[in-house]
């Protein structure tokens, strides 16, 4: 692979930007049925259109060329590729990934592709999805399709996106189809199958020999013990093992925390799905990369009382809930008052940019690392010409990387970093009024696009970086 210069760049999922959800073969996604139909879908969007990037790809690229960005980050969807989830290949879903890299590469801007992000195939969704083992094959046979038809130019590759965010929204939080609650035995079984399943594709990958990398992104759940508690060790391990180490143990080190079975039988939580001969499949499949979505940390503190509850907030300015769980028990999180959060009730919280690359370098040394998502979610109006002035945001971002750069000069290899998001788009169960985008979309008015203050701050910082 040819040596890569930092990587700036923003990024983007297939279901939160590319609309066309019924268009040219695209199969039913998990995501189509839920937003269409569940009544869970509380805030009653869809990603029908969102902000059209299947027709409005070449503009969004020459865009972020324009902002002096050097990668894409974005993902493919599944059904649009296999509509029945394996199978049946449709030609024109691959054209179109085809046209949106040629055209990344036109622009100069290297594609750093995601296979999966949280958008599966209704047709796997129906058969029990991440749940039922079979996924596990199913990954890997879509996985292969894709290397095959882009492998000659995508070099960088992400099997999964935030295999733990995914699984705890869907099974803990149940905010997101298959719309689970507080269901421990699938939560874990969901994550394990997400690991298994990203490490055959990465072995794929290696197999195949391209020329490139291959990785997993993680959403960094650094956890972090309030001065207060009683028992900070026990507490911080099972958390750590609760958010993290069930995924970057096995893709960075190719194999399952030791501690996670005893663990489970101990809680009676369900590991009948576990298979001895799966520890050769996680020793074949450690990745290339890491990636990090990084925006929190975990803050938590003793368990006190009461029922296991979770807490969470799609609602936005419209609900006070502050994000967290407290399970029985285990532990709690708790709210530190010093620390902002947003209108969602998560917090904002620069400094987990740099502790959570200190604790990957300390836990699993020199590997390397992307920022692949970090970014600010807010309620936003233009200004009279469509400008809108997100000072709110820039300042949030600017502390980030000023921690990201401060981790490098202590010896983290991080390679890159991406905003999310590159323009506004579908924000998962909330909707579209919380933005993310370096770039404004107005829904209404044919998705015009308009920079924001945020995308010239973003493209004068990569010129500065970039001497
Ligand atoms: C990450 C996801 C993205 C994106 C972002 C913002 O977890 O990978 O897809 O949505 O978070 O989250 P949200 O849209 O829920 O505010």
């Amino acid at each position: 692979m040819k040596q890569q210069p930092f990587l700036w760049g923003s990024a983007t999922a297939a279901y939160q930007c590319e609309g066309a959800w019924n268009l040219d073969g695209k199969g039913l996604g998990e995501w189509d049925v839920f937003s269409h139909e569940s009544p869970l879908n509380i805030n009653g969007a869809t990603g029908d259109v969102s902000c059209d990037f299947y027709h409005h790809y070449e503009e969004d690229i020459r865009m972020m060329k324009e902002g002096g960005q050097n990668s894409y980050r974005f993902s493919l969807s599944w059904c649009r590729i296999l509509p029945e989830g394996r199978g049946r290949i449709n030609e024109q879903g691959i054209a179109f990934y085809n046209r949106v890299i040629d055209c990344c590469l036109e622009n100069g801007l290297e594609p750093n592709v995601t296979l999966f992000h949280y958008d599966l195939p209704q047709a796997l969704a129906a058969e029990g999805g991440w749940a039922n083992r079979a996924i596990v094959e199913a990954f890997e046979e879509y996985a292969k399709v894709c290397f095959q038809a882009f492998g000659d130019r995508v070099q960088l590759w992400v099997t999964i996106n935030e295999p733990k965010y995914y699984a705890y929204c869907s099974n803990m939080v149940g905010n997101y189809p298959p719309n689970h609650k507080l269901d421990f035995d699938r939560y874990f079984r969901t994550l394990y199958h997400e690991a298994l399943a990203s490490a055959r594709a990465t072995a794929v990958y290696h197999q195949l020999k391209l020329d490139g990398q291959i990785g997993i992104v993680h959403d960094s759940s650094n956890v972090e013990v309030a001065p207060q508690t009683k028992q900070p060790e026990r507490i911080r391990m099972i958390a750590d093992l609760f958010y993290n180490r069930l995924i970057l143990d096995t893709a960075i080190r190719g194999e399952l925390p030791g501690m996670l079975v005893p663990f489970l039988q101990e809680n009676e939580i369900d590991t009948s799905y576990i298979q001895s001969s799966d520890a050769l499949i996680f020793a074949q499949g450690k990745v290339d990369f890491l990636g990090l979505n990084v925006y929190n940390r975990f803050y938590i503190t003793d368990y006190t009382e009461g029922e296991t509850e979770v807490f969470h907030n799609n609602q936005g300015a419209g609900s006070k809930a502050k994000e967290g769980i407290r399970i029985q028990n285990w532990y709690e999180t708790t709210v530190d008052p010093t620390t902002k959060r947003n209108l969602w009730g998560r917090e904002i919280y620069p400094r987990c940019m740099l502790n959570t690359l200190l604790e990957i370098k300390e836990r699993y040394g020199d590997i390397s690392v992307y920022i692949t998502e970090n970014g600010h979610g807010c309620y936003e109006t233009p200004d009279e010409n469509g400008m809108v002035q997100d000072d709110e945001r820039i300042e949030m971002m600017q502390g980030y990387i000023d921690y990201m750069f401060k981790a490098m000069e202590l010896g983290c290899q991080v390679r890159g970093y991406y905003a999310w998001s590159t323009m506004d788009l579908y924000s998962w169960v909330n909707g579209y009024e919380k933005r993310y985008g370096l770039v404004r979309v107005d829904f209404d008015n044919d998705c015009r696009r308009t920079p924001k203050k945020s995308y010239f701050w973003y493209q004068k910082l990569i010129q500065e970086h970039q001497k």
